[in-house]
């Protein structure tokens, strides 16, 4: 980015990539509710239940075995800073549909994570090929800041729905709103929208 007095100073290509209200960060900045926390690899598991033909609990080792990708995108954060061109890796979230088979009545997603963070997705905006269970950020393992070892990256929705230190995925039949949803935040959360918040 092209600096005036100190002032980022987008490109054209770069306007056209920022969603409405948004301003472009080149930093990565680290936004939660709570602490940072301690994960040991030995223990961890990525659960899935629900609506599903097969319920999973894959421990570190095995989730390391499911086919991987990379994906090259922008991310938003409601707070108003998006940055560009980020490179995540981490397993296609489809292996894990697969894997699971999701039974008819599945049509809502919640994410869970370590300290009992949530949040909801329809399956139509879960099921995309931008969609990654991610454990690396630029080729390199998560920062445990970023979420550490895993989390969930949605990038065609505002950044608190890629929930950090995920720990499984609930198949639902009926949409439950997770932890910034219930506090007001939009239940779809579409940044070229401005699905900001639920009362706007
Ligand atoms: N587990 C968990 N995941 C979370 C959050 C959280 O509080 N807990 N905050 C969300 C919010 S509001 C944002 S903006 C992004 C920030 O991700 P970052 O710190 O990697 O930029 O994480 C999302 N995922
Ligand atoms: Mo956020």
């Amino acid at each position: 980015m092209e600096r005036l007095f100190g002032r980022p100073r987008p490109s054209d290509e770069q306007r056209r990539r920022t969603p409405p209200g948004q301003y472009l960060s080149e930093k990565w900045p680290v936004l939660h509710y709570g602490s940072v926390p301690r994960t040991d690899l030995a223990t961890w598991d990525f659960k899935v239940w629900g609506e599903v033909e097969q319920p999973l609990d894959l421990s570190w080792v095995e989730f390391q075995a499911l086919p991987r990708k990379t994906v090259h995108c922008d991310i938003h954060c409601v707070t108003r800073w998006s940055k560009l061109d980020t490179e995540f890796g981490g397993v296609p979230i489809q292996a894990i549909l697969e894997r699971a088979g999701l039974k008819p009545s599945a049509r809502f997603v919640v994410a869970h994570c370590e300290q009992g963070y949530t949040t909801n997705l329809p399956l139509t905006v879960l099921d995309d090929d931008d969609v990654l269970l991610a454990d690396t950020y630029a080729g390199a393992p998560l920062e445990p800041e970023h979420g550490y070892p895993l989390r969930l990256l949605v990038p065609k929705r505002y950044f608190w729905k890629s929930a950090k230190w995920i720990r499984g995925l609930q198949f639902l039949d009926h949409d439950v709103p997770g932890f910034w949803e219930r506090y007001g935040y939009h239940n779809d959360a579409d940044p070229w929208k401005e699905e900001r918040f639920s009362d706007e």
